[in-house]
């Protein structure tokens, strides 16, 4: 997981936000607090990036074309979420690129061009995430955000933000504010690389891949919103009949008690994936995936209950075995790592206790939601699987079948 950020100290001055704004906002300014300590490599890629978004709220806040330029194609939703490469959109705007590139150049906190963060974060990304239709991107000039280097959203709790004139500003990094605020951050969908010169045919992962809602209908995978359970807490597993041999795994829904525990809100959408590993053998065989699967849905809808009917796989015993590992990833992004972890169960329903091993890949920003194993002949008791608890808690419903 992602280190902890000291937010940069010194010379910040809260100001009154913009005109017109000041009156509803001023709860979402937070007071200093004690922030854990910024490695140099953070502190000086929050320097970069703080310099880029400076100069993006300059040169938006000067160019109501750009903005309008901007609101339109975030509301394309690319990816499936408010968000517009950089590269792309200033290979179709240049005038813009060159003004931001410019800003960046005459920034003394950066000696970085903006040729070189991009050859850094190729992926550059731009969002919209809260209140893009409030937006009249003709006349107003949003803040600008980074997503700092070392972000957590368990331990984050502001944000800096850029106005046009350069003022800084905390945003709460837990409760959305009520005017639209420009992102700028790594792609969290895009595939990588992308090309300046590829227009806008940049594909992401989620949009390729998600499996969309289906509505209620036949077959299982109901809410499961405590709201709407026969009985809330601790789910357990008991010997049961949920599973035929030789049938088909389906996931059926998916619930979070608290979105922004995984995800802020200047993340936009949450984006989940599911590892589903069979574990390592004897005679030092590795685990081997069997679905990864990824799914992305409204911040809203996953609190509710966000249903599915997504395919899993197919499970023959024969040759997948009694039990299967379940990593549950909200993606970021960084650098990628393979993870190895070893899960022990406890002897049950006449089965000898044991253990298994397997080695997943994770980013060093992804948040772990949460991960165990399932076993064929183990049902959910209260007829979903769960990983943590109170805020963090996470559910998921499967169904076997034809
Ligand atoms: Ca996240
Ligand atoms: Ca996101």
């Amino acid at each position: 997981m992602a280190t902890k950020l000291r937010l940069l100290q010194g010379g910040i001055s809260v100001l009154a936000l913009l005109a017109g704004l000041a009156g509803c906002n001023q709860d979402q300014v937070t007071p200093e607090v004690p922030q854990p300590t910024e490695t140099p490599a953070q502190a000086a890629t929050n320097r970069e990036l703080a310099a880029v978004a400076k100069a993006l709220a300059r040169t938006l806040g000067t160019d109501a074309t750009a903005r309008q330029y901007l609101k339109a194609e975030a509301r394309k939703k690319f990816d499936g979420d408010y968000d517009v490469l950089y590269q792309p959109f200033v290979a179709a705007h240049g005038e813009f690129g060159q003004r931001v590139a410019a800003a960046v150049a005459k920034d003394s906190s950066t000696v970085l061009t903006m040729a070189e963060v991009l050859s850094r974060i190729p992926t550059l990304n731009l969002s919209v995430p809260v209140n893009i239709e409030k937006w009249d991107a003709a006349t107003y000039a949003p803040m600008v955000i980074f997503i700092p280097a070392g972000f957590n959203e368990r331990t984050t709790k502001r944000v800096k933000a850029y106005d046009q004139a350069g003022n800084e500003h905390w945003l709460d990094a837990k409760k959305a504010p009520n005017f639209p605020v420009v992102v700028v951050g790594p792609s969290e969908r895009a595939k990588l690389p992308v090309a300046a010169r590829s227009g806008n045919t940049a594909k992401s992962r989620y949009a390729e891949e998600e499996k969309g809602p289906v509505e209620e209908g036949g077959g299982g995978g109901g809410d499961i919103s405590p709201g709407n359970t026969r009985t809330s807490g601790t789910t357990g597993t008991t010997a049961g009949t949920c599973r035929t041999d030789k049938q088909t795994e389906f996931l059926r829904s998916l619930w979070m008690a608290d979105v922004s525990q995984y995800e802020s809100w200047f993340l936009g959408d949450p984006e989940i994936k599911l590892q589903i590993l069979s574990p390592a053998g004897g005679g030092g065989t590795l685990s081997t995936t069997v679905v990864e699967g990824r799914y992305t849905m409204g911040r809203k809808t996953i609190e509710d209950t966000y249903r599915c009917d997504a395919r899993l796989h197919y499970w023959d015993k024969a040759f997948l075995g009694q039990v299967l590992a379940y990593v549950w990833i909200e993606e970021d992004y960084g650098d990628i790592a393979d993870v190895k972890f070893t899960f022990g169960y406890p002897a049950k329903n006449g089965s000898p206790s044991g253990s298994v091993e397997v080695t997943y890949k994770i980013a060093n920003h992804d948040d772990e939601i949460g991960k165990g194993l399932i076993f064929f002949d183990d049902c959910p008791s209260q007829g979903y699987y769960s990983v943590n608890s109170g805020y963090t808690e996470f559910r998921w419903v499967t169904e076997n079948r034809q």
